[in-house]
């Protein structure tokens, strides 16, 4: 099955919703394969958001990700990527779609609740980047049965 990064971002864990974004994928169907709290240092910042480097943000970006604790999952299910990005909607909360974590909690592009990978090849790179193989669990979820057809 597939597997993507989804991050609770300081915003997130400070404004008290790491229970309703956990609740909303737990609730979808995946399983959370590893999850751990953690405050990301600016180098690992950098790294995980280094293809905005040089942008008008990042500098913003980088001091609003270290600025306090994070909730780093490792979500795993059919279609993950595609699916978590849709579930967290568009990059500004502001346009983002009502059911969508950042169309429903966020209003600053700045602030905008979590992150989830874009791509599998980033999915790979930021888990790599936050979990060693051993914090990623193998189990079976008891309701798989009834998530999947097949
Ligand atoms: P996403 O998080 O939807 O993948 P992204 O990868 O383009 O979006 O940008 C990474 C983060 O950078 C984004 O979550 C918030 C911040 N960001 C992006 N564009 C911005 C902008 N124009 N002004 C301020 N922050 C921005
Ligand atoms: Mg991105």
């Amino acid at each position: 099955m597939e597997k993507s990064l989804l991050m609770v971002k300081p915003d997130g864990v400070s404004r008290g919703l790491i229970g309703e974004i956990i609740s909303r994928v737990e609730k979808k169907g995946f399983k959370i394969a590893a999850m751990k709290m953690t405050r990301i240092n600016k180098e690992l910042a950098k790294r995980h958001y280094r293809e905005h480097n040089g942008k008008p943000f990042f500098e913003g970006l980088v001091e609003y990700i270290t600025s306090g604790p994070v909730v780093m999952m490792v979500v795993e299910g059919r279609d993950t990527v595609r699916v978590l990005r849709s579930m967290i909607g568009t990059t500004d909360p502001k346009d983002a779609p009502l059911g969508t974590i950042r169309g429903d909690f966020g209003l600053d592009v700045g602030r905008n609740i979590v992150h989830a990978s874009d791509s599998k090849d980033s999915a790979a790179r930021e888990i790599s980047l936050f979990f060693n193989h051993d914090e990623i669990l193998d189990y079976e979820k008891a309701d798989n049965k009834w998530v999947y057809e097949s």
